[in-house]
């Protein structure tokens, strides 16, 4: 399908032989926009960035670099280029031709699912918004600019979806995507890490590590689903999401970075002399990387599911890369949860693989989130430092499933309640440590300049050099 960049609304759906849809879209733009100056990135909208935007899906060259002014950028529709004949991967119906529209019974299921994932979208940006003023930098401000117009447009994949396929209760159900929002009291966004607010640039990297993370792995899922419209939106999402992880990944790298330049310089890993020296002390990072982590554990829902099971029983969600497993039905197989016994200690049980699908995949994020960690621990043990990064365990500070509301250890052994509200300090970021990091956050909007508390990326954007100006302030 060509796309059709020169249209209102750039797409590669063909949306111009869609009169009703068409129209039905534009008339939601005005309130996405509406939305993106409320609620957006705060103040920056005059600014011209330097961004990324998609054009195409073609992989040899999807989208353009420019100067844009955030409110210009083209949020378009883009799905990845359709698979012919493709078959349903799994699940009861494995083998058959996957749906091109959404079978009546599968419905409600369908649309609870596209709104979770359209929900994060706006949420994170919202979470993300008066981030821009304290840039460590015009690569970071840029880098967060880009992540948060690149949300908007997966708003807006989600919305043509629920406009498209869901008649009015779709169009309904988009209105409300702008209208609950993270942290609000009486309209919070559905899933709990998306109501935390991000008021610092060490939450927005341990964010776009963790969180985004959680978003690759629930993308994947849903590109393996039957409805093959909701794949290739997902399909294409994930080519864009690699470079939100990117700029966690390397954000933290380059926090712990300047934290051992420091420590070398002073010959001390001492918090409180790092601290004095406008860096972040190692276990301020181990903190707030508890605090990220845990958060995004909760988002895979809980270890024994029926609803997982049903979604994938029924072709609606499956597991990332389906085509790596050798039993697509996953009918007769178990897996072993871990689950408090309630006398303080942990009992095996096994359950059906198919009400274990959220912790079949949110296994595999866990050995994914420990490549970072590697990454990091290599720049501690090329200095020779001792320290090391870890992950807590998975049962730590859950919120959902199992483990919800059992409190641990670090290590994931069960501790009395009061133990816990006593070591909370010396495992969550306390008042103090947010105090201190908010206390570093001052906006660097000097080209090639660079905040003390963190170091500077090894590569630019685009070939871009790093000193290359980024965003043009005015
Ligand atoms: N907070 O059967 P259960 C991203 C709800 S991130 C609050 O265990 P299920 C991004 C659950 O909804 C990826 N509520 O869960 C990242 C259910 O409620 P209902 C977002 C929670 O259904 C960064 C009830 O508890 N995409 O893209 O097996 C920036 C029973 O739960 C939570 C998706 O999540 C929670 N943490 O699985 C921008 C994919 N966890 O339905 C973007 C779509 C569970 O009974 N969503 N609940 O009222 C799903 O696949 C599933 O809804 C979940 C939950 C995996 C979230």
């Amino acid at each position: 399908m060509e796309s059709n960049y020169h249209d209102k609304i750039p797409n590669n759906v063909d949306l111009g032989s869609n009169r009703t849809l068409q129209r039905a879209l534009e008339h939601w733009q005005p309130e996405f926009l509406n939305w993106w100056h409320g609620l957006g990135p705060s103040d920056f909208n005059a600014a011209e960035v330097y961004l990324r935007t998609a054009i195409s899906v073609d992989t040899k060259g999807w989208a353009t670099f420019d100067y844009v002014k955030m409110p210009d950028y083209r949020w378009g529709i883009f799905l990845a280029e359709p698979e012919a004949d493709r078959k349903i991967g799994f699940g009861d119906n494995f083998g058959q031709a996957a749906w091109q529209q959404v079978p009546g019974e599968h419905r409600s299921t369908l649309r609870r699912l596209i709104v979770t994932q359209g929900d994060t979208e706006p949420a994170s940006v919202e979470q993300q918004r008066l981030l821009g003023h304290t840039a460590p930098s015009l690569y970071d401000l840029r880098n967060l600019f880009q992540v948060n117009v690149e949300e908007g447009r997966h708003l807006w994949a989600m919305v043509y979806l629920l406009h498209a396929y869901f008649g009015r209760d779709g169009r309904e159900e988009a209105e409300e995507l702008l209208e609950r929002h993270s942290g609000d009291a009486d309209k919070p966004r559905i899933l709990s890490t998306f109501n935390e607010p991000i008021s610092d640039w060490l939450s927005f990297y341990m964010f776009t590590y963790f969180t985004d993370r959680d978003g690759k792995f629930q993308l994947k899922s849903l590109a393996e689903s039957s409805f093959d419209p909701l794949s290739r939106t997902c399909r294409f999402m994930l080519t864009e999401e690699a470079h939100h992880m990117f700029v966690g990944d390397t954000g933290i790298g380059r926090v712990i970075k300047r934290t051992i330049e420091i420590m070398k310089e002073l010959g001390t890993d001492d918090p409180v002399t790092i601290r004095k020296a406008g860096a972040i002390d190692l276990p301020t990072i181990q903190r707030y990387l508890n605090f990220w982590f845990s958060s995004s554990l909760d988002l895979f829902g809980g270890d024994s599911s029926s609803n997982a099971a049903s979604y994938f029983a029924n072709g609606l969600k499956g597991r990332p890369d389906e085509e790596r497993y050798e039993d697509h039905l996953a009918a007769e197989q178990a897996h072993t949860l871990e689950l408090p016994d309630g006398k303080g200690g942990a009992r095996s049980e096994q359950i059906a693989m198919r009400n274990a699908m959220n912790e079949v995949v949110r296994e595999s994020y866990v050995r994914d989130c420990e490549k970072g960690l590697a990454r990091w621990n290599k720049l501690l043990e090329d200095s020779g430092y001792p320290q090391r990064m870890f992950l807590p365990s998975p049962r730590f500070r859950r919120t959902v499933g199992s483990w919800a509301n059992v409190p641990t250890d670090l290590s994931g052994k069960p501790i009395g309640a009061e133990e816990f509200a006593a070591r909370q300090t010396e495992w969550l970021p306390t008042e103090g440590d947010r105090a201190y990091v908010r206390s570093l956050m001052k906006g660097v909007f000097e080209r090639g300049k660079m905040a003390g508390w963190i170091a500077p990326p090894e590569r630019g954007i685009n070939t871009k050099p790093t000193d290359f100006e980024y965003v043009l302030l005015h």
